[in-house]
């Protein structure tokens, strides 16, 4: 058994920390923990390491997410993307913003003591220009909120188009395993199948549907609805054909998400699109899968901070929407002081994004996906 002790300030809870290694197994280890419980130790909560952390100032609430999804991420776009937020880019692009805010704050306080003057020392077109710059930074950080997110849950992929048209061989060969049942006999998929899949870096959770047709038969049937409620829940749908498919046309027409139709069985056929007999055509649609579902972030590259959680998008469209308000009180010609409080109010939004002072509730919700002994 090894004992290593970290001194507080300088461990990963900030606190003083003994690490206990002991010999592999299931046994020894629980022997040992079985033996400080009875001492009068107790197991810990999931995440409880990492939420000492953050309430001991050792890293925020952004940072204790990374860590989550760093143990989480299942494709390397993931990793790099907990890694960045881990190293504090989206902290450090949200503190700056911060200061920003702050900074417009100090612009309009000569008008708040002095609201008589006419011409107070700081423009009109000053003030607009600072709020302008720290509306588009906000704003910015919105637009990555859906690929961000998306990036977290994976990508859902539906994969569509009539029976045999190839689609349970190509989500197989996108999968790089034999999962769905391929047969020639139509309608062989009766329920849709979930796998996940890496592709181009990637994360993606691949739906293989049953074929997109009326069907008398009952079982099969189901299977259709399920397709649908697929669809509708898509991020983007793969439409597999093997030539021209006159049900084409009226399905795009029902589907929201966006549509990478391609063509199965090239080998076949001798034309453009893809075959998992030879795999042509199979890099090409990875690389347009990719760029459909994540062409955002492939575009900001792994630099330039994104947002990946609901409660990133609600503290960031509160801070928006209490921008907006401050334009348009000064706008109406609201007292200065009046006004000033949605700039207030923008910075607590900010505050509560990076964790500045967070409720127990908000911690609770954050660290109850951790694993035990995070
Ligand atoms: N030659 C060739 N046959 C294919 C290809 N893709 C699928 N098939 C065949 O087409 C039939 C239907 O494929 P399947 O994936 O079950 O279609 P699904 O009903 O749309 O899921 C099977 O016999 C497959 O072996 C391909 O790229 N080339
Ligand atoms: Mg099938």
């Amino acid at each position: 058994m090894l004992a290593a002790c970290f001194p507080a300030p300088r461990s990963y809870t900030g606190e003083d920390v003994v690490e206990i290694s002991t010999h592999g197994g299931l046994v020894v280890p629980a022997a040992a923990v079985a033996a400080f419980v009875a001492a009068g130790a107790r197991l810990a909560e999931p995440g409880e390491f990492t939420r000492r952390a953050v309430l001991n100032g050792k890293m925020d609430l952004l940072q204790a997410e990374a860590t989550a999804d760093l143990i989480d991420a299942g494709s390397p776009a993931q990793r790099r993307r907990a890694l960045h937020q881990l190293e504090r880019g989206l902290s450090g692009r949200l503190g700056a913003l911060r200061q920003e805010v702050l900074d417009l704050e100090g612009l309009i306080a000569y008008d708040i003591d002095f609201p008589e003057e006419d011409d107070g020392p700081v423009s009109d077109a000053r003030v607009r220009g600072a709020w302008d710059v720290v509306r588009g930074r906000v704003s910015d950080l919105l637009r990555t909120a859906p690929e961000g997110e998306r990036l977290r849950e994976g990508a859902l992929l539906v994969i569509a188009g009539r029976p045999n048209a190839g689609k349970s061989s190509l989500f197989n060969a996108l999968l790089g395993t034999e999962r769905a049942i391929v047969t020639e006999i139509p309608g062989t998929t009766r329920d849709a199948i979930e796998a996940h899949a890496v592709i181009e870096g990637f994360p993606f959770r691949l739906i293989d549907t049953a074929g997109l047709r009326d069907s008398e038969e009952r079982v099969e049937r189901l299977g259709i609805e399920v397709s649908r409620k697929y669809l509708a829940a898509a991020d983007l749908v793969l439409f597999c054909e093997e030539e021209d498919d006159p049900s084409r046309a009226t399905f795009l027409a029902k589907v929201q998400a966006p549509v990478v139709v391609v063509r199965t069985k090239a080998d076949l056929s001798g034309r453009d699109g893809v075959s998992v007999i030879t795999g042509a055509g199979l890099d090409t649609l990875r690389k347009r899968l990719a760029e459909v579902a994540f062409g955002q972030l492939l575009a900001l590259g792994d630099v330039e901070p994104v947002v990946t959680r609901a409660r990133h998008r609600a503290a960031l469209e509160r801070a928006l929407a209490e921008l907006d308000a401050f334009s348009g009180a000064r706008a109406a010609g609201v007292d200065a002081a009046a006004a000033a409080t949605h700039l207030r109010a923008t910075i607590l939004a900010l505050d509560d994004l990076i964790g500045v002072v967070t409720p127990d509730d908000v911690l609770d919700r954050v660290f109850s996906t951790f694993c035990v002994g995070k």
